[in-house]
C-alpha cells in the first residue's frame, strides 16, 4: 500500500495526553493519522528571522512529524495576512472584513513554494499526498513545478462560497486554476461542491466530462463530497472514562437544580458569539420564570491574536457577557458563565455530557465538530437537546438537531426555550438518529473515503495507461 502524506499549515501530531492544541482540523487530522504510519509535513508553529528549509523530524505514535519554521515575514503574509486575513472572511461570506493587500497574495505563494522545495525530497514515487485546507491551494501547482507526479488530493475544510462572492477576490481565477494541478478536490458539503462546479463552468469555461469530473484549464480534476465526522468510537470511550465522568459530576454539581446551556467554539466572528449571547439575552428578557433556572457556559479560547478583528470580537464579547450578567444576575445567580480557557478534550466531553442544551450557531461553518462531540457525550436515557445553525455544514446531516438561524436573536431564543421544556421521548427520538449520524460518519470513514478515491483513480488512471 501506497505510504499517505498529510500536509497541512500545522502539524498538531497526538501526544496521547488529550491535550492536543485546539482546532477542528488539528482533531480531525491527528484522530485520521493515529491509525496510519504515514508522514505529516508542515509548519512548525515557529518563527525565525530568515526562512532556512531545516526540517526538524519527531515520531509520535508510529505518525511521523516533519516541520518547518517560517519567517516573520511569511507568519505576517501568509499566515495573519493571505490565510487569515482575505480567505478566511471571504469564504465566511465577510466581504466586509476581507483584506485585499498585495503583499499577502505575495506571501502566500512564496510560502506554498518555500512548503513544496522542503517537501519535494521527503516525497517517494508511490506516495500519496493530501494537502488540506486554504492554506495551501497553490501546493500542488508548486510542487508539479518541481516535477512531483504523484497522486495529489486536496480537502477543504471551511465552506466554498458562492460564484458571486469568490469573485470579489482579485486573482480568484488563479486560484481556482490551481486546484486544477490537483487529482482530487474534496468539499464538506454538497453546497460548496456545487458552488466550486458553478466557478468552474461559468467562469471558467469548464465542462463536466463526468458527474464527478470536470475539466478546465488544460486539466481534468475529480471532486467530492466528504463530509468529515469526529473519532466517535475513542470519544465515546473517552465519555466513560473516570476524567470526563469526574468532571461532568463536578459540572452536575455547580448547575444544581439549573439547566446548563454549553458552547464551546473558537473565539471567531464566523462562530455567531455575539448572536448566541444575545439570543441568550432574549430568552432571559422574555421569560422572567426562567430567570434562575438556566445558566449559559461559553467555553472560547483565543484564537488568532495577531489579527485586529479577533481582538476587537474579544473585546465585544468581554462587554455583553459583562452586560448580561450585570442585568440579569443575582446574589447566588450568574447567567453567563464565559471561560476563554482551552481543556482536554476528556474534560470538554464530561462538560458537554452535564449539558442539558448545545447550542451551536455559527454563522458560517464548513462543518462543525462541536455539534458531533456534544452528541456522542449524551447520556443514552437522557440525552441534551441540539440547537443548530442552518448554515454549519453539520445542518445537512444533523437533521433532528433544532435547526436555527444564528442571525436571529428571537430564532435563538425560541428554540432555546423549546429545547429547555422537551420531554424526554422526544429528546431521545431525535438524539438517536443524530447519534446514528455521528457514529455512522465518523473521522476514519472520512479518511478512508478520500483516500480511496484518491487511491482508484490512481488505480485507473494506471490501467487505462497501460491499456
Ligand atoms: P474549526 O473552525 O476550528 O474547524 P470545529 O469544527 O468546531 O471548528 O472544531 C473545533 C475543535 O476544537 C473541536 O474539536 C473542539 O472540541 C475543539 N475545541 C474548541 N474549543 C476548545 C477548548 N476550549 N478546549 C479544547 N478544545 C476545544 C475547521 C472548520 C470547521 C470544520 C473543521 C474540520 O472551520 O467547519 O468542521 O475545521 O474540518
Amino acid at each position: 500500500m501506497s505510504r499517505l502524506i498529510v500536509v497541512s499549515n500545522r502539524v498538531n501530531p497526538p501526544t496521547g495526553k488529550g491535550d492536543e492544541s485546539v482546532g477542528g482540523l488539528a482533531m480531525a487530522l491527528s484522530a485520521a493519522l493515529r491509525q496510519y504510519s504515514g508522514l505529516w509535513f508542515g509548519w512548525s508553529g515557529r518563527t525565525v528571522p530568515a526562512f532556512t528549509g531545516e526540517l526538524s523530524i519527531e515520531e509520535f505514535d508510529g505518525v511521523t512529524a516533519a516541520t518547518v519554521d517560517l519567517e516573520e515575514t511569511d507568519f505576517n503574509e501568509y499566515y495573519n495576512g493571505y490565510a487569515n486575513k482575505t480567505l478566511w472572511p471571504l469564504f465566511h461570506y465577510r466581504m466586509d472584513l476581507t483584506a485585499y493587500d498585495r503583499s499577502y497574495g505575495e506571501g502566500y505563494e512564496r510560502v506554498n513554494r518555500r512548503f513544496a522545495e522542503t517537501l519535494r525530497p521527503l516525497i517517494a514515487p508511490d506516495d500519496l499526498i493530501w494537502v488540506h485546507d486554504y492554506h495551501l491551494i497553490p501546493l500542488a501547482r508548486e510542487l508539479r513545478a518541481l516535477g512531483v507526479r504523484n497522486r495529489i488530493g486536496f480537502f477543504l475544510h471551511v465552506p466554498w462560497p458562492a460564484y458571486q462572492v469568490i469573485a470579489t477576490l482579485p486573482g480568484h481565477r488563479q486560484l481556482v486554476q490551481a486546484m486544477f494541478d490537483y487529482d482530487l478536490v474534496g468539499f464538506q458539503t454538497h453546497e460548496y461542491l456545487q458552488a466550486f462546479e458553478e466557478y468552474v463552468l461559468t467562469e471558467a469555461a469548464g465542462e463536466r466530462i463526468a458527474p464527478d469530473k470536470l475539466r478546465a484549464f488544460g486539466h481534468t480534476l475529480s471532486v467530492g463530497e466528504f463530509p468529515i465526522g469526529i473519532d466517535a468510537k475513542d470519544f465515546a470511550q473517552m465519555v466513560r472514562g473516570p476524567r470526563a465522568r469526574r468532571m461532568r459530576d463536578i459540572m452536575t454539581a455547580s448547575t444544581v437544580f439549573k439547566q446548563m446551556i454549553i458552547g464551546v467554539d473558537r473565539l471567531d466572528y464566523s462562530k455567531g458569539l455575539e448572536e448566541r449571547f444575545l439570543g441568550f439575552e432574549r430568552l432571559l428578557a422574555d421569560n422572567p420564570d426562567l430567570r434562575r433556572e438556566v445558566l449559559m457556559l461559553q467555553i472560547a479560547p483565543v484564537s488568532r491574536e495577531g489579527v485586529d478583528t479577533y481582538q476587537e470580537i474579544r473585546a465585544r464579547l468581554d462587554a455583553l457577557s459583562g452586560r448580561i450578567n450585570g442585568e440579569f444576575a443575582d446574589v447566588d445567580w450568574n447567567p453567563v458563565r464565559y471561560v476563554n480557557r482551552n481543556y482536554r478534550r476528556d474534560d470538554l466531553a464530561g462538560i458537554y455530557g452535564a449539558a442539558s442544551v448545545g447550542l451551536v450557531t455559527p454563522l458560517r461553518d464548513g462543518m462543525n465538530l462541536v455539534a458531533k462531540e456534544f452528541v456522542a457525550a449524551q447520556d443514552p436515557q437522557d440525552p441534551g437537546v441540539l440547537v443548530l445553525s442552518r448554515f454549519a455544514g453539520a445542518a445537512t446531516q444533523l437533521k433532528e438537531a433544532l435547526l436555527v438561524n444564528p442571525n436571529s436573536p428571537e430564532e435563538i431564543a425560541d428554540a432555546l426555550k423549546r429545547a429547555l421544556s422537551m420531554g424526554l421521548a422526544e429528546r431521545i427520538r431525535r438524539w438517536r438518529a443524530l447519534f446514528e449520524n455521528v457514529q455512522g460518519e465518523d473521522v476514519e470513514g472520512w479518511r478512508d473515503a478520500f483516500v480511496t478515491a484518491l487511491a482508484d483513480d490512481d488505480a485507473q488512471s494506471k490501467a487505462a495507461l497501460a491499456g
